[in-house]
């Protein structure tokens, strides 16, 4: 069978899930309203769609010592609470998450702030960009948390690494409208396609 241009093969077909972590679900450090709906949202979305991708692979914050990224006042745009220390049930992915068919973890932020999953490796220290481009994927779809921070991030550097990006919005949560309103008009002009809405699959849409 031949391809359309516009619609990549299923097996050259990604999907990103970003950070769906405890400590950026309700009852986490920086917890988002929605998170752990979508969480569950995400999930069922993988279980209908197992003929949709050729990989399903997850990002997570994983920090050790990141410096100014945790500083005592944090302004909640550029610096934060601590979240996602290793060895924390909050770095850990959210239960609702189901994590049977993600087939690789990349982690970013050890040891300096990193909201885009590119920043991120494996556990054998390949990065992601690497690793799609290794299994032949062309075009990824991305959901997850926060939609103002890490899913914009991460979108942002597919584009740039030249993946066909699209982010399924009714699939991630974020944490501010403002944000979530600069963050849409700036993936906008950057060429990243953007289905739904934020918080759709959760119910928490402004
Ligand atoms: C995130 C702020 C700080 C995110 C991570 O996952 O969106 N946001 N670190």
């Amino acid at each position: 069978m031949t391809n359309h241009q516009d619609a990549p093969a299923p097996e050259q077909r990604a999907l990103i899930v970003v950070d769906v972590q405890n400590d950026f679900c309700e009852g986490g450090s920086m917890g988002v309203d929605g998170g752990s709906a979508t969480a569950g949202e995400i999930s069922a979305l993988i279980a209908d769609s197992a003929d949709r991708y050729g990989a399903i692979v997850a990002t997570r914050d994983y920090h050790i010592d990141p410096g100014a990224h945790f500083p005592n006042d944090p302004d909640f745009i550029d610096t934060w609470p601590v979240h996602c220390k290793v060895g924390t049930t909050g770095a850990e992915f959210h239960p609702n998450l189901d994590l049977h068919s993600v087939e690789e973890v990349f982690s970013k932020g050890a040891y300096t702030a990193a909201y885009s999953g590119f920043e991120g490796a494996s556990a054998d220290d390949t990065s992601l960009a690497d690793w799609l481009r290794a299994r032949g994927i062309t075009s990824v779809d991305i959901v997850g948390i926060a939609t103002d921070h890490c899913v914009r991030a991460t979108a942002l550097d597919a584009a740039r690494e030249g993946f066909d990006t699209t982010i399924l919005l009714d699939y991630t949560v974020g944490v501010a409208a403002s944000s979530i309103d600069t963050a849409l008009e700036q993936l906008r002009g950057e060429g990243v396609a953007l289905d739904g809405r934020p918080g759709a699959a959760a119910g928490v849409a402004r």
